[in-house]
């Protein structure tokens, strides 16, 4: 029987197991194929110190350059640890899961260690792949490659890699097939949701990963979304709204109680309520599975859009509590209707009211996720962003409202995408390339996405949006509202403003950023 060994690969959050590694393993299997599942990740942190763990964490998320030689010879020794294991299983194929664009370093500095080590053949697969190749660290003559992928392909670190879905073309590559997706051919979406095998998590149980509550399962319910909001890639990614069979979901979840103790699922999907009779549909048959007594600690979260008041009722909310709705990540992005509906999100504020109040009364929780500095926003949009702080307060104190994120202030990987005639004309800044040379250069691409300006609002430029940014952090703090990612997303701020040559920032800008660094 051959063999194919699929490693996770860092920069993933250690809280589940890998999604993709629990679904392609099951479907390398379905074609007759052994298939073990390495999670380097986890591995990774088993063997090293905290602090080198810290250290390789900035290390894979560009924040510096160049290890420590401490971090360095502990990360050369777990990879020789992890290859011992590698020969031992003895694979004919390795396939690495690069989860995002902070993965790609990761699977650089893993493919040197293992490619002149192994016979086996080797693809790579996973959002990040398609990233610019100048992110990776010491590398100069990389502009003549499109992505990540293909300068690995071409300097020979792998044999094959696969954009976008791997469901079924990973199937046809081990078969030997040409199929969209792999070694550059345009991906297409995968084709069917319901014909696929049940994640399986035996080599990557649940239990052994560091959850914050409890143990829990990422799950795919549905691809793409029912909207086509301005700003978002994901339907460009996912062109089509596919979605799973409700009951499959419901057995699925049994199989994870039954088999894994797990009461927890996150669905991966862009939204939860794409579909509302498929919604209506999957909350109805979880609460009938929660009527049994085993299974009534199943509970989910899922990222989720807010809906005018005519496409649902108090009764939705009251399903959604009893089939186990905990936790809904919902993009408002604006308080203000006007930046909303530029957006393509053509809910009021009072439908914004109604589900905050539903949620609180059903005890369901939110992460509100928000967008500071897009395109048309004004002072006065913003100052709905500070009005949103104040009027919800009482729900971010409750625990009603879990978090609030304010993001990174516009960053477009295609500003022009956003472009309506008459008010959004993007220009790029063109001195970009000299502003930033002193930039790390994994931060390249994300400098990039913020460098533009709207020549129809030009007021708002970059260090307008950092203004408020931070101004909506420090309100956020002071009127005591949970942040997530904050520290994440003004260290990077602060790096790029940092590296920015004559931007006009005084250091007193930089001094009181390095200020709202220190929080919670
Ligand atoms: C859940 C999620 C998270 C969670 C959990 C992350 C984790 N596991 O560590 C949280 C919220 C923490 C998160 C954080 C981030 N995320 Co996120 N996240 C997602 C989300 C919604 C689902 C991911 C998932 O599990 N999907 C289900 C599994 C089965 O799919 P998958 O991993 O993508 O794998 C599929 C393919 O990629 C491919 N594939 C994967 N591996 C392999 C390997 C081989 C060999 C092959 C052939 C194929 C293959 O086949 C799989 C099946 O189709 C996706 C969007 C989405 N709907 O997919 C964004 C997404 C992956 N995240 C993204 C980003 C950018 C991030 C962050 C960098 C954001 C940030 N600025 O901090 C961080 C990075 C996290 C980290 N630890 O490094 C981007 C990645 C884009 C990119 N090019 O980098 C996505 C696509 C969102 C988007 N709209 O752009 N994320
Ligand atoms: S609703 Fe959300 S996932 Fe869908 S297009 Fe808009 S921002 Fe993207």
């Amino acid at each position: 029987m051959k063999k194919y060994a699929f490693i996770n690969i860092p920069s993933q959050e250690l809280e589940r197991p890998p999604a993709a590694a629990a679904l392609l393993g099951s479907i390398i299997k379905s074609i007759g194929w052994d298939c073990k599942v390495f999670d380097f990740n986890l591995f990774l942190n088993d063997t090293v110190t905290k602090e080198a763990w810290s250290e390789l964490e900035e290390y894979w998320r560009c924040k510096i350059d160049i290890l420590s030689s401490d971090a360095e010879t502990q990360l050369q020794e777990s990879f020789r640890k992890f290859m011992q294991q590698l020969d031992d299983y003895d694979p004919q194929w390795i396939g690495l899961s690069v989860f995002s664009r902070f993965s790609t370093v990761s699977c650089y500095e893993i493919l040197k260690f293992i490619r002149p080590r192994t016979t086996a053949k080797i693809m790579i697969g996973g959002h990040g792949i398609s990233g610019w190749p100048g992110s990776l660290p010491n590398i100069d003559q990389n502009t003549k490659y499109d992505t990540i992928a293909d300068f690995l392909l071409k300097e020979k670190f792998i044999d094959h890699y696969i954009t976008g879905d791997g469901e079924d073309s990973i199937k046809e590559l081990l078969q030997g097939n040409k199929y969209p997706g792999i070694d550059g051919l345009p991906p297409i979406q995968v084709k069917d949701l319901d014909s696929l095998p049940v994640p399986s998590y035996t080599e990557i149980e649940p239990m052994r990963y560091y959850y914050t509550d409890e143990p829990g399962v990422y799950m795919t319910m549905s691809k793409g979304c029912v909207r086509r909001c301005t700003f978002c890639n994901i339907p460009d990614i996912w062109p089509k709204f596919t979605i799973r069979r409700a009951d499959l979901l419901v057995d699925e979840i049994r199989k994870n109680k039954l088999e894994y103790q797990v009461n927890l699922t996150h669905f991966t999907d862009s939204l939860i309520n794409g579909s509302m009779k498929h919604f209506r549909e999957l909350n109805k048959a979880l609460a009938e599975l929660k009527e049994d007594d085993q299974f009534k600690p199943i509970k989910y979260m899922g990222q989720f859009i807010c809906r005018t008041k005519q496409e649902q009722t108090e009764q939705d909310w009251e399903l959604m509590h009893k089939g186990g709705a905990n936790l809904l990540v919902t993009g408002f992005e604006s308080y203000s209707e006007r930046v909303r509906r530029h957006m393509g999100k053509n809910y009021t504020n009072e439908d914004i009211a109604f589900h905050f109040e539903q949620s609180a009364y059903y005890g369901i929780k939110n992460v509100a996720l928000m967008f500071v500095g897009y395109p048309v926003e004004t002072e006065e949009d913003h100052e709905y962003n500070k009005q949103f702080l104040y009027q919800y307060q009482k729900y971010a104190r409750s625990g009603s409202i879990h978090m609030v994120r304010w993001g990174y202030t516009g960053m477009f990987r295609d500003a022009h995408k956003v472009e309506k005639p008459g008010d959004v004309e993007m220009i790029i800044d063109p001195d970009f390339e000299d502003k930033f040379k002193n930039l790390p250069q994994g931060l390249r691409d994300i400098a990039l996405g913020l460098s533009w300006i709207n020549k129809k609002n030009p007021t708002l430029t970059l260090r307008e949006r950092i203004r408020r940014r931070i101004e909506l952090h420090e309100l956020s703090v002071k009127l005591g509202w949970p942040q997530t990612r904050s520290r994440e997303e003004l260290t990077i701020l602060y790096n790029i403003m940092k590296n920015i040559n004559s931007n006009n920032i005084d250091v007193k800008d930089i001094n009181d950023l390095e200020d709202v660094l220190d929080f919670h």
